[in-house]
């Protein structure tokens, strides 16, 4: 979290940072007065820790995703685990976007060629691909799903989506099942939340339905998509490329990735600006005052 978050963390609440070695000391004698974890939402807190804290009455997760907490088992302990909804929207979408138009256009290639000095020495970068007129597939069409479609109208696609359960309050097309969307889809913009029911959910019958014109944008989780089945897509043409944000072993991600064609990959920067990290940062503080002050806290998920 940002200086300015921290330092009011710091001021209002005794803090241990788990990820500091030093103060895993001090950390080990504080365990049983734990009061409340804040965390980030691709790292949330394993059960394992959960059963560590006997006084801990809050998860406050920095981000959206709840797919590193086990729900159900936080709430069996009377855990309240909370979010920070809303305010991360729009630029996950933007970076989806981003994501979409830097593998169309062909950005890190171009970039690249540039730099090694390739363009003076007379070689060209291959055309790109226009979004204008292509179809979009959201696959997931939740908060962020929907500010992407909207994006990705402006750019002149057409939008259909899948969604887990059926939405009554758009006019987009709906498809049956993710195969179904990624056959009617140029890019698949995968913005489906991370669980069990969703995982592997793009898997090579996916990636073969959206086939070798198609693209894979992914702000969601690393998890939602079978990695061997795209890096395999990739590596065959069986997909023409794909615009990744999140990974299965976040930092530390498959090696193949390094050398996947038409890919670009982000170290999952969704939510990543000055202006959305605060916000973030406001609602940790707001779901832990709330908490302390013996009310519910504004954004519970469990
Ligand atoms: C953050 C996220 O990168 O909201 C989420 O679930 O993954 C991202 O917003 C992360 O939570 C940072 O702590």
């Amino acid at each position: 979290m940002m200086p300015p978050i921290m330092e009011e963390l710091h001021r209002d609440y005794t803090v241990h940072r788990l990820y500091e070695a030093a103060d895993r000391p001090a950390l080990e004698a504080a365990l049983r007065s734990i009061r409340a974890v804040a965390t980030g939402g691709g790292t949330g807190l394993s059960n394992d820790w959960i059963e560590k804290l006997p006084s801990l009455g809050i998860i406050a997760i920095n981000g959206v995703g709840t797919d590193k907490v086990d729900l159900a088992y936080a709430r069996s302990r009377d855990i309240d685990v909370t979010t920070t909804p809303g305010v991360l929207t729009d630029d996950v979408a933007d970076l989806g976007i981003a994501l979409m138009l830097a593998v169309l256009r062909r950005l890190g290639d171009g970039d690249r060629l540039v730099r090694e000095g390739r363009w003076a020495s007379g070689e060209q970068l291959p055309l790109g691909h226009s979004p204008k007129g292509k179809r979009i597939g959201v696959l997931g069409l939740g908060q962020i799903g929907r500010a992407l479609a909207l994006r990705a109208e402006a750019f002149g696609m057409s939008v259909r989506y899948w969604n887990r359960s059926r939405l009554t309050d758009v006019e987009w097309v709906a498809h049956e099942s993710p195969a179904d969307l990624a056959r009617d889809s140029d890019v698949l913009a995968v913005c489906v939340a991370a669980s069990a029911a969703t995982k592997n959910i793009v898997d090579a019958s996916v990636l073969e339905a959206l086939g070798p014109q198609g693209i894979v944008v992914n702000v969601a989780r690393g998890s939602v998509v079978d990695e061997d089945a795209l890096i395999e897509a990739l590596r065959s043409g069986t997909i023409a490329g794909a615009g990744l944000d999140v990974f299965v072993n976040e930092p530390k991600i498959r090696s193949e990735f390094h050398s996947t064609p038409n890919t670009v990959l982000m170290p999952h920067q969704g939510s990543a600006t000055v202006e959305t990290r605060l916000a973030m940062g406001r609602l940790v503080l707001a779901n832990l005052a709330a908490h302390f002050a013996g009310q519910k806290s504004p954004n519970v998920a469990n």
